[in-house]
């Protein structure tokens, strides 16, 4: 894995290249510098996939035109949603969105990454967060990816590699079902009082099944009323998008959640250095419904180079 370019400093005396004598070199062929003309928010969504839910499809509350019919139109409704500051959501678990910069993202010393979702006190529906390098260099995100650790990641009720297979309705206004790698089986429930739309399975998918596999954080949500009338969905530690966090933030602003790359690791759990990075994933984590609020779905506003960002503030 060309992960970095060692670079040896030849001394005078010679002597065997060790660890303490190399020196990581941050630049290589793929990276991509800021420039005073680079953005500090995202520039292109690479691919949107999310799972069934309540917003996919809706022409309402969703923003959706209902004729979404190509991945490249899903990726073009994200866009233009999120170019409005507008919520994109990203379906029951598994559920994702990809986003790319017009320059790499450095690894700085802390947070380097802000992702506005549209969590609130007893909202937060948390949202793994991955990050990639352009390894290849061909500016498209199929390259290796790597999760971004966070307060749940060593859980012993978190699952990694964790599969959900959706299947299409076979008749209008349908709840989706759905199966899962753990032998369980359910439904994203049809709400027919708040989203009329007649497919909560994206249209864009043309197979009649889909799995979905990432890392799942076990569900917090609750009745508060034991009546059903008020779910809560508390809040996690750290290191999750659309999560009311009270750690990771930006001051005076929590639906901000920050993170940083130095978190990264790879799929068998270890950590991995990364310089910079090039794509940005964030993925619904929690496989949950809450009653009448339905499934627990990841909302994205935003993406932002917070490394960058405090840069030009300085
Ligand atoms: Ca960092
Ligand atoms: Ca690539
Ligand atoms: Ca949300």
């Amino acid at each position: 894995m060309r992960v970095f370019r060692f670079l040896c400093i030849m001394m005078v005396i010679a002597s065997a290249c060790n660890k303490t004598d190399v020196i990581t070199v941050t630049i290589d062929d793929n990276y991509r510098a800021a420039t005073d003309s680079s953005s500090v928010g995202w520039s292109e969504v690479m691919e949107y996939t999310p799972a069934p839910g309540q917003f996919i499809g809706d022409t309402q509350t969703g923003g959706f035109t209902g004729e979404e019919s190509t991945p490249a139109d899903a990726a073009k409704y994200a866009a233009e949603r999120l170019t409005e500051n507008k919520f994109v959501s990203l379906g029951g678990f598994g559920g994702y969105i990809v986003v790319g910069f017009d320059h790499s993202v450095d690894n700085t010393t802390g947070y380097d990454l802000a992702i506005r979702g549209n969590a609130f006190d007893g909202s937060s529906e948390p949202g793994i967060v991955w990050v990639s390098r352009d390894e290849n260099g061909n500016a498209i995100a199929d390259d290796e990816w790597y999760e971004l650790s966070g307060s749940d990641t060593m859980a012993e009720s978190t699952i990694r590699a964790y599969s959900v297979t959706y299947y299409r309705s076979e008749a209008d206004n349908q709840p989706v079902k759905w199966t899962d790698s753990e032998g369980s089986e359910g439904e994203i429930d049809y709400l027919a009082a708040y989203h009329k739309q007649s497919l909560y399975y994206p249209k864009w998918i043309g197979k009649d099944n889909y799995t979905l596999t990432g890392t799942r954080l076990e569900a917090r949500n609750y009745d508060k009323s034991g009546t059903g009338t008020m779910w809560v969905q508390p809040a996690y530690g750290w290191g999750y998008a659309d999560n009311f966090s009270a750690e990771d933030y930006v001051e005076d602003d929590k639906s901000l959640n920050l993170f940083d790359i130095a978190n990264a690791i790879d799929r068998d759990g270890l950590s991995v250095e990364l310089e910079y990075i090039d794509f940005v994933k964030v993925q619904t984590a929690c496989n949950a419904k809450s009653g009448w609020l339905g499934e627990q779905s990841t909302e994205v506003v935003d993406f932002l180079d917070y490394g960058l960002m405090l840069k030009r503030n300085e």
